[in-house]
């Protein structure tokens, strides 16, 4: 599959796949295996059609994007309440305003936006937002869905579907048909983070358990585990955890985690994901756009990698300074698999400096990105920005390799990229397995 956008180099050499390449071919090569190979997008907040008006997209919400909102409150007096009382359609007027007409979108999040207006071959100018709305409000989400992952290089979008979330657990009870390019994650925030606020939850859903977690609850949260895997087929668990996050410690969801969530994992044979380092609402008055981060403390990882041998973990870190201890921690657990460069940390520089350290210290053998997208068409760009950095650096190690004295041909690049960006992916979840299966479910 070809993207439309990062069209292959049109001096790509004619050598075979087999041959070694010279220095100057294998910049071209990298560039070309890149745009050709689709990719697994291993963690999204997007949603497959049938989870309705869940799934966001258009320009409309591409501009309220949360990464947007925080941006707006530093290039316009607007004050946070008188932006949260407006309709979607003011608030995106007054980012489109303030960061795109008033000011040059040169930020990561502002660019991305113009790379999806040019990516429909739409105007990008101060007054493209007209136009932007009446080209999205033509088209029909199925296609235009289709069409999206075709031009960011997708194959597979994973989901994040939160079983206790008041709008997403009703369509899942209700059944939810399968979508071919979608997968979806089972999260447990709400279980693992906050459960005093979210015990009743269960209780809801028929599960005997109280606030402390005691007597049966555990074992009632492990059923509620299994039946929720039955009916979303998710490919792993996951939670995003705090700055703090300790392990071994006297919490209720650390016990939840060691002898419900960790078990369940170990007997559906599925990974957990763990996001480590948010510091939630330091300012609250911005929302969704109010968290930050903070260094973590990973010999909590240590200890679950060493406890546990037998769960699998998919990480991601927020903190810049908690990378390289990853990768440290990673070339001692063959249990943890560095995933992506999480939210503060997806931007060209940082991404750069933690790709090059992870190949530097891991090889192949981690997962390089994953796009976070909230809107459809952030696919779009956040993956052109992806293949984009990549490419380089790539390049650059396999120029190195061939100094070196090891000659490097197309066939290694294809094999690593596949590995990279899709295999390790693949050997570490069921992402692959055909969902049509899955109980509970209609098609
Ligand atoms: O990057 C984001 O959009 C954050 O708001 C978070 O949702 C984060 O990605 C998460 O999954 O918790
Ligand atoms: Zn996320």
């Amino acid at each position: 599959m070809k993207t439309e956008f990062l069209k292959s180099s049109s001096h790509i050499p004619a050598s075979k796949d087999g041959a070694f390449l010279s220095t100057a071919e294998i910049s071209p090569v990298v560039g070309d295996v890149l745009a050709t190979t689709p990719f697994i997008d291993i963690h999204t907040h997007l949603f497959a059609p049938s989870l309705g008006k869940l799934g966001l997209w258009g320009i409309d919400e591409l501009l309220t994007y949360h990464y947007l909102e925080a941006e707006l409150f530093r290039s316009s007096d607007i004050a946070p309440e008188k932006y949260w009382s407006l309709s979607k359609r003011e608030q995106a007027d007054a980012i489109w305003r303030a960061l795109f007409v008033e000011n040059s979108p040169v930020s990561e999040a502002t660019r991305g936006v113009i790379a999806v207006l040019k990516a429909f071959h739409l105007p990008t100018g101060n007054s493209a937002l007209a136009e932007a709305r009446s080209f999205f409000r033509e088209q029909s989400i199925e296609t235009h869905l289709r069409r999206v992952l075709q031009m960011a290089g997708i194959s597979l979008v994973v989901m994040t579907n939160d079983p206790l979330d008041p709008e997403e657990a009703p369509l899942w009870l209700n059944g939810v048909a399968n979508h071919d390019q979608f997968r979806a994650v089972m999260r447990l925030d709400r279980i693992l983070c906050h459960w005093p606020k979210h015990w009743q939850g269960l209780g809801a859903q028929g599960y005997q358990v109280d606030e402390q977690a005691s007597g049966r609850s555990v074992a009632e949260v492990r059923r509620f585990l299994m039946d929720w895997y039955k009916r979303m087929q998710p490919v792993y668990m996951a939670c995003s955890l705090p700055y703090t996050f300790q392990y071994p410690e006297d919490t209720v969801g650390t016990r939840l985690l060691k002898d419900a969530v960790l078990p369940a994992c170990r007997e559906l044979r599925i990974p957990l994901s763990l996001m480590i380092g948010v510091r939630r609402q330091v300012n609250p008055a911005l929302r969704l756009a109010g968290d930050a981060v903070g260094r973590a403390d990973l010999q909590a990882l240590e200890n679950l990698c060493r406890e546990f041998p037998d769960n699998r973990f998919l990480v991601s870190v927020l903190s810049r300074e908690n990378q390289h201890e990853l990768c440290v921690y990673a070339r001692k657990f063959h249990n943890l698999m560095p995933f992506g460069c999480w939210w503060f940390m997806n931007n060209p520089s940082i991404v750069e400096e933690i790709t090059r350290e992870r190949i530097e210290m891991l090889g192949t053998s981690f997962i390089p990105q994953h796009s976070d997208a909230r809107v459809l068409e952030q696919l779009i760009y956040k993956w052109i920005n992806t293949r984009r950095t990549l490419a380089p650096i790539l390049a650059n190690s396999y120029r190195l390799l061939s100094e070196d004295g090891r000659g490097v041909t197309r066939n290694d690049i294809q094999r690593d990229v596949t590995r990279l960006f899709r295999s390790n992916a693949e050997a570490w979840t069921p992402l692959s397995a055909s969902s049509s299966d899955a109980p509970n479910q209609t098609s």
